[in-house]
């Protein structure tokens, strides 16, 4: 309505409002910057296939593939493995989901798919926050504590695994909470972590309010930084500086961020009390809704339209069009109104902030996925001795060392034998899917007499 605003103020309507129309007006509001940078993404396009094309590379998405020895195919066929694994839960959340929300914003006829106002997240990226836990209101919890606390208590998380204080000029040098009013400059409002010097001038980018989704970010964000801290030591050189691939490097703090919400971890900090009884089952179906709806919006979405962009060229007056075919496919999704897909003024793409600055590389966050739950069932089970739902890391030094060892070797160790050395296994989604596996028969009950409508994945 002519005023600033911030992803914060966004994010915040489309977790609480229940007014449709309002809802509405904060999803278009979020999408406005991707006509400002459409003609941008194109000539960025252009560009870094140009730059990797000298280099003898086929396009910049097959670069960026390189980095983890394999051909672009191979990552396609990856994404589509994981989708297939997770497929069969996903169809469930989203039966579930359409009926929830219908019944929420009373809409009678439930729709085949989700209107994407409807959800919590800018993107549909995460649906956690539709489910509410009795006993536990984390959002209210640290809305007391303050943003500063979130920062502290990830820092101090890391610390009680056995890692360094953070150095005094990560904090003197990050910009970690919204900007005030009066200043005449605007940041990058997503969270993003930096190593300067490939040395010790480590600093983050972020903007914490105190409420969960944040809680998560703060501690995502610290694992780049430990990362970074430990990796750099005499063993290796500078320029192997980098995690083992770079899944790994996104995989270290959501691990920390997903053991930092469960609840004997919660307990123990005094985030809840020790006496109450919470609902298991309606705790495994908020983190489902986090974790599993992520897979189809980067091995689908996101992955599927970069690649199309980088390798096969995409034209610009399909940006739009080709992005709500693959919400649609794979997540299920539908824009507000139809008439916005074929519309080439719009790149709702582009309002993602990965597709610009952070291009051809959403997969990390896929495969991070996959490996931060085998990292974790690995810790659960065999150091902490503890069921991988319910655990809690804190203090816990053989944790820490364990973690070291994977981040220490930075870039110089081979990341297919790093995990086999480490975990036993290679990579796959069977940790994911065991840990959410009591929730498949949950779900099924309550959707029955409920009609599924996303398709089968060919
Ligand atoms: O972008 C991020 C981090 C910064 S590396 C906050 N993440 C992805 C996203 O927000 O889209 C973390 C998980 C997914
Ligand atoms: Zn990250």
């Amino acid at each position: 309505a002519g005023k600033s605003v911030s992803t914060n103020d966004i994010d915040e309507i489309l977790q609480s409002e229940n007014d449709l129309g309002k809802r509405l007006k904060a999803w278009q509001a979020s999408k406005e910057v991707g006509k400002t940078l459409r003609q941008g993404l194109t000539n960025l396009r252009d560009l870094r296939n140009k730059t990797v094309q000298a280099l003898g590379y086929h396009d910049y998405f097959t670069y960026q593939v390189s980095e983890y020895g394999m051909a672009t195919e191979e990552m396609m066929q990856w994404m589509q493995y994981m989708l297939k694994e997770l497929w069969p839960l996903y169809t469930e959340l989203h039966t579930y989901t359409r009926y929830e929300l219908a019944q929420k914003y009373g809409i009678e006829q439930v729709p085949d798919m989700i209107p994407a106002h409807w959800l919590p997240n800018r993107w549909g990226q995460s649906w956690s926050a539709i489910v509410k836990v009795e006993g536990i209101d984390l959002d209210n919890v640290l809305e007391e504590k303050g943003s500063e606390w979130l920062v502290k208590q990830a820092e101090r998380f890391y610390i009680s695994l056995g890692f360094d204080p953070l150095p005094k000029s990560f904090y003197e040098k990050s910009s970690l909470y919204p900007l005030p009013d009066t200043v005449d400059y605007k940041k990058n409002n997503h969270a993003s972590a930096w190593h300067l010097d490939l040395e010790n001038d480590v600093r983050s980018l972020m903007s914490v309010i105190p409420n969960s989704r944040w809680y998560g970010t703060t501690h995502h964000e610290l694992g780049h930084i430990y990362y970074y801290l430990t990796y750099t030591n005499p063993d290796v050189p500078v320029l192997l500086r980098r995690g083992a691939n770079r899944a790994y490097h996104e995989a270290i703090g959501s691990l920390m961020g997903l053991a930092a919400t469960q609840e004997p971890f919660m307990v123990g900090l005094e985030l809840m009390p020790q006496d109450i009884e919470t609902d298991q089952m309606m705790t495994l179906l908020k983190e489902a809704l986090g974790s599993i709806v992520f897979i189809p919006f980067s091995c689908g979405v996101m992955t599927g339209f970069e690649h199309d962009l980088y390798v096969k060229d995409l034209p610009e007056n399909e940006f739009n069009k080709r992005w709500w075919e693959l919400k649609a496919k794979y997540q299920g999704i539908a824009p507000p109104s139809a008439e916005r897909i074929g519309n080439p003024s719009f790149c709702d793409a582009a309002s993602k902030t990965h597709i610009n600055n952070d291009a051809a590389q959403y997969y990390d966050y896929a495969i991070s996925s996959i490996l931060l739950f085998q990292l974790h069932d690995h810790i659960a089970k065999n150091i902490l001795k503890q069921d991988p739902n319910a655990t809690n890391y804190y203090g816990n030094k053989e944790v820490g060392e364990f973690l070291k060892s994977i981040m220490a070797p930075g870039a110089s160790a081979d990341w297919k034998v790093l995990l086999r050395e480490k975990t036993g296994e290679d990579l796959s989604a069977k940790a994911m899917l065991d840990y959410f596996e009591p929730l498949m028969e949950y779900l099924k009950k309550i959707n029955k007499g409920r009609v599924h409508t996303l398709k089968p994945l060919d």
